[in-house]
């Protein structure tokens, strides 16, 4: 008859875990700091199984057991910690994980303490996982805050199943201590609780991986339409929003601007000063456009020495006053920051007929640019 042997499959459990342990930092690579740790966390919790297997080797109830016995449940606990800061992280949000802490400290402590009374031990420590399991799963369920996958889910319902057998372990230890004499016993609730932990490992494993897929992929989707050098957006991606704020500002009858700045004699400045000095003007002038521009303004840079801004809701006047600022910003920190002046001429198109698109606009803000460049060069010609 088919028999499930509850010392078997924690064992098989924890092999596995400890494998997984030594090679997911090893074929993971290079991670950042939410997989890191997520890491630690299956560190900690093989580390806690080893400790809890090893203990039942000891005389029960002796000192090794109880050393053992609570450094497996520190471990387990503080595992659950470092993955809920992880999990945190990937939702978008700041590495908090401050309930599960205290719970986690407030189990190994008391469970130090009263590990004499078996009932007190057993109910304390699976009662607070189970407690502490379920602040991960609340924090799991709340809006993330960048678009995530649905490696969400699939620790919601793991936990969830872990979360309810704990809690019935508890009750089972605390209350009804004949029916749950030790860990090993093969009664239900161990059976139920060695086959779901060893389910609950591979699909946390499972999730991990997703949700470091997740946004490895959303951090390559970001470098794809930033530029390099000056962290502005690229043309594609500014295009790309430039089309959807006009067609949204035609629909409501909003003016809208778009400005076509060339940096002046830029290749001397290449020349004098050196290719990094002229890369350092580059980074210097996007920070002058973050610090002028507002909502609704969009910037890019264009190409080479060239940036362009789509204002949203802005009129001839607007324009031209986000060009004085940007002017004015410049005159006071460029000779700071750089060492020398740096200066600009801009081509200026408004939306002016229902036909208009990005591409008309740019057309005549490169025509008004050309005019500004022939003017001596500093200063806006509107075309
Ligand atoms: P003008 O006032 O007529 O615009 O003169 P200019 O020298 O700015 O114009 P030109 O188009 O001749 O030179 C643009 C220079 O910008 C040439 C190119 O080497 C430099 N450039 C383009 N991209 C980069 C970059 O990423 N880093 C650096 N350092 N230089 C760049
Ligand atoms: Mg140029
Ligand atoms: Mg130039």
């Amino acid at each position: 008859m088919l028999k499930i042997d509850v010392p078997s499959l924690i064992i098989a459990m924890t092999f596995n875990l400890s494998i997984m342990a030594l090679a997911l930092p090893y074929f993971m690579g290079r991670v950042n700091r939410a997989a890191r740790y997520a890491q630690v966390g299956i560190v900690l919790q093989t580390a806690g199984w080893i400790s809890l297997l090893l203990s039942s080797t000891c005389e029960r109830g002796g000192w090794a057991d109880h050393l053992l016995s609570t450094v497996a449940m520190g471990c387990v606990s503080s595992g659950m910690v470092f993955n809920a800061i992880a999990f945190e992280l990937w939702c978008g949000r700041k590495p908090a994980a401050r309930t599960p802490a205290v719970i986690a400290l407030l189990m190994t402590v008391g469970y130090g303490i009263g590990f004499s009374s078996y009932p007190f031990r057993v109910g304390w420590a699976n009662g607070l996982l189970a407690l502490q399991i379920a602040t991960v799963v609340f924090t799991l369920c709340r809006t993330p805050q960048v678009p995530v996958g649905r490696w969400r889910w699939l620790l919601v319902i793991s936990l969830s199943i872990q979360m309810v057998v704990l809690a019935w372990r508890a009750v089972l230890g605390a209350f009804y201590t004949a029916e749950f004499p030790n860990f090993f016993s093969p009664n239900l609730v161990n059976q139920v609780f060695a086959l779901s932990s060893n389910a609950m490992m591979v699909l946390s494993v499972v999730a991990i991986l997703l949700a470091h897929r997740d946004e490895a992929a959303r951090e390559l989707e970001r470098l794809a339409t930033l530029d390099g050098l000056t962290g502005a957006l690229n043309r594609r991606a500014w295009l790309q929003q430039s089309c959807i704020d006009l067609a949204s500002s035609m629909r409501y009858r909003h003016p809208v601007g778009l400005l076509m700045l060339d940096l002046d004699f830029f290749k001397q400045i290449n020349d004098t000063r050196g290719h990094a000095a002229g890369d350092h003007a580059l980074q210097f002038f996007v920070t002058g456009l973050r610090a002028v521009s507002r909502v609704g303004d969009t910037f890019c840079r264009y190409g080479g020495e060239e940036f362009c801004v789509l204002l949203n809701c802005a009129d001839l006047d607007s324009v031209m006053a986000y060009d004085d600022r940007l002017r004015q910003w410049l005159a006071q920190h460029s000779a700071r920051e750089l060492g020398f002046g740096l200066s600009y001429s801009a081509g200026i198109a408004m939306c002016v007929h229902d036909t208009d698109t990005v591409s008309t606009m740019l057309q005549r803000a490169d025509v008004a640019l050309y005019k500004a460049k022939s003017q001596g060069r500093g200063c806006a010609v509107a075309g």
